[in-house]
């Protein structure tokens, strides 16, 4: 078999049905086996947003593929891959290079930046698992080890293919596939013992669960043990939807201080925190403020499970929630879901005029469990934190800008049965909002809501305001007729309303330019910059 026939042959056993990139000379001969292979490419405008679809492919499929040209193209698509490296996203970035043969290193091939290997360089420090197919002996091993990686790991992978490589004809020996770490039954005992002890004693056990739980396909585990036991659960930014959030468990988002201070409250009183995938950022934390009480804590992530202040090493969160289920001990438990103590009525204080408050409350009462919502960075993503949806995508950790309209690519390609609702600010489409001529390309039809401000108002509200926030104000539904879908321009609530509904009923991509004041903001933003105010702004 052709090296390359066996990548795109492996890739279509995980799954992967599209890929997102740019051709160029170097990568010519994958793409033609690529297009053999029935693999479908979406060919972006720019390399960054190949990443960004890639990246949310992958967290909807389990495995995404990104196929970029040497040099120009793969490292100009080298801070996507790092945001799907920082948020667990199992992409595989393919590409070409130049043949073996010629890599004597008088000779200056086109896109060679320092060596020939510099791109490869640069990509492991994005990636988990890399290969060079430059030895046929090795090529099937390699290409495994690298797939296998990216999967169980749930982070990118990187393979490279020289030119003279990609039809080389190589036999394929027995698999030996990924064989995951030992995991030691004797810690999972002693740890089980205690958390079954705690949780059968908890008079208010919560969950709260982090994106590692969908990362790791452990999204249903969760789900069938909080039906189970009837326990509530709540989630951060990043693990927003790993349960979605119509379920009579869900009781809010969790960021601290940032957050709704409900959640907050039931959260830290909690006598027993079962925190399952979570890890603990800045953003996600509402700036380090989720501070439950260490001694009623019991983490379990990918890498490790710590009960109060003692850790065990050799035991994860798959681990530990497979033994949930089965445990016997709790076969009769029944937790309550206390009711969540009502937010105080939320002011309009702008008479009919669109404000964020505006925006949240109309999309809480028009998503639907048909939509996906894909939101970019800025104040979106922080009025997310009060947006009731069902699934959800947004840079909640390493927050890249940029990764909304080509991430909803990304996801209607892998999830056509949901339409992506997307959130983005005008910085943030004016980085690549043109991937719209893309979905229309591909016959996709995502519903774009343009946070209009004329500002980056998350810096505003960080800092102070300032010339050099200024967004240049630009015609956004003329954009999107130009590109080839619908736009209309909304300045007041009810006109926002009416474009949701427009939107709905359109089979088209359809861009609202949902006009808001300079200085007005979600109420998770405020919060932010209060508590941004308190820790750093008096240094
Ligand atoms: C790729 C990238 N560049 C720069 C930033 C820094 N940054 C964070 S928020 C922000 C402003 C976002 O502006 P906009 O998209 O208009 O949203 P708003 O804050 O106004 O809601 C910037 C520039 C970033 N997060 N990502």
């Amino acid at each position: 078999m052709k090296i390359a026939e066996y990548i795109f042959k492996q890739l279509k056993a995980h799954g992967v049905q599209h890929s997102f990139g740019i051709p160029g000379d170097f990568i010519l001969p994958l793409y033609a086996a690529q297009e053999a292979s029935g693999i479908k490419c979406i060919v972006m405008t720019h390399e960054p947003s190949a990443g960004y679809a890639a990246d949310v492919y992958a967290r909807l499929k389990g495995l995404g593929l990104a196929t970029v040209t040497y040099g120009a193209g793969a490292l100009n698509m080298v801070n996507a891959v790092a945001l799907a490296y920082a948020e667990e996203s199992p992409v595989l970035v393919l590409t070409g290079a130049p043949e073996v043969k010629f890599r004597n290193p008088n000779m200056l091939f086109h896109h060679r930046v320092k060596t020939f290997e510099t791109q490869h360089n640069v990509y492991r420090e994005v990636t988990a698992s890399s290969a060079v197919i430059n030895d046929e002996s090795t090529a099937i091993h390699d290409i495994d080890r690298v797939i296998e990686t990216t999967r169980a790991l749930s982070r990118p992978g990187y393979i490279e293919v020289p030119r003279d490589m990609v039809n080389q004809k190589v036999s394929v020996p027995p698999r030996s596939p990924y064989t995951p770490p030992k995991r030691s039954k004797a810690e999972l005992d002693e740890a089980m013992a205690e958390i079954i002890g705690r949780l059968r004693h908890a008079k208010k056990p919560v969950v709260y669960a982090g994106v590692e739980l969908h990362r790791l396909r452990l999204v249903d585990k969760l789900r069938t043990l909080v039906e189970r036991l009837n326990l509530p659960v709540t989630t951060s930014l990043m693990g927003k939807t790993v349960l979605p959030e119509h379920h009579p468990n869900f009781i809010g988002n969790y960021m601290g201080r940032v957050g709704p201070r409900a959640v907050r409250d039931y959260v830290e009183s909690s006598d027993c925190v079962l925190v399952l995938g979570q890890f603990w950022s800045d953003l996600d934390t509402g700036l380090f403020t989720a501070r439950p009480n260490v001694a009623n804590l019991i983490q379990a992530t990918t890498q490790e499970v710590v009960i109060s202040h003692h850790r065990y090493t050799e035991i994860n969160v798959a681990d530990v929630l497979d033994a949930l289920l089965k445990a016997r001990a709790l076969k009769h438990s029944r937790f309550q879901v206390h009711p969540i103590a009502k937010e105080p009525p939320r002011a309009e204080s702008q008479g009919h005029k669109l404000t964020m408050l505006g925006i949240i409350d109309e999309l809480n009462q028009f998503l639907s469990r048909d939509h996906i919502v894909v939101s970019d960075v800025g104040d979106c993503l922080f009025a997310s934190v009060e947006l009731k949806a069902d699934m959800f995508v947004g840079s909640g950790y390493y927050a890249s800008m940029g990764q909304g309209v080509p991430g909803a690519i990304g996801a209607q390609c892998a999830d056509p049965s949901h339409r992506p609702v997307v959130l983005v600010g005008d910085g943030g489409f004016q980085m690549n909002g043109v991937e719209l001529s893309v979905a229309r390309r591909y016959g996709l039809n995502p519903i774009v809501i343009i946070i209009d401000n004329g500002t980056f108002a998350t810096l505003k509200f960080i800092d102070q305001d300032r010339d050099y926030f200024d967004v240049p104000r630009w015609d956004y539904a003329g954009v999107a007729h130009a590109l080839g879908g619908k736009g209309r321009r909304v300045i007041t609530r009810s006109e926002f309303k009416a474009a949701l509904k427009a939107a709905d009923d359109s089979a088209d991509f359809f861009v609202i330019d949902a006009v808001i004041d300079k200085n007005d903001s979600s109420p998770a933003l405020k919060r932010l910059g209060h508590e941004i105010g308190l820790k750093f702004k008096k240094r």
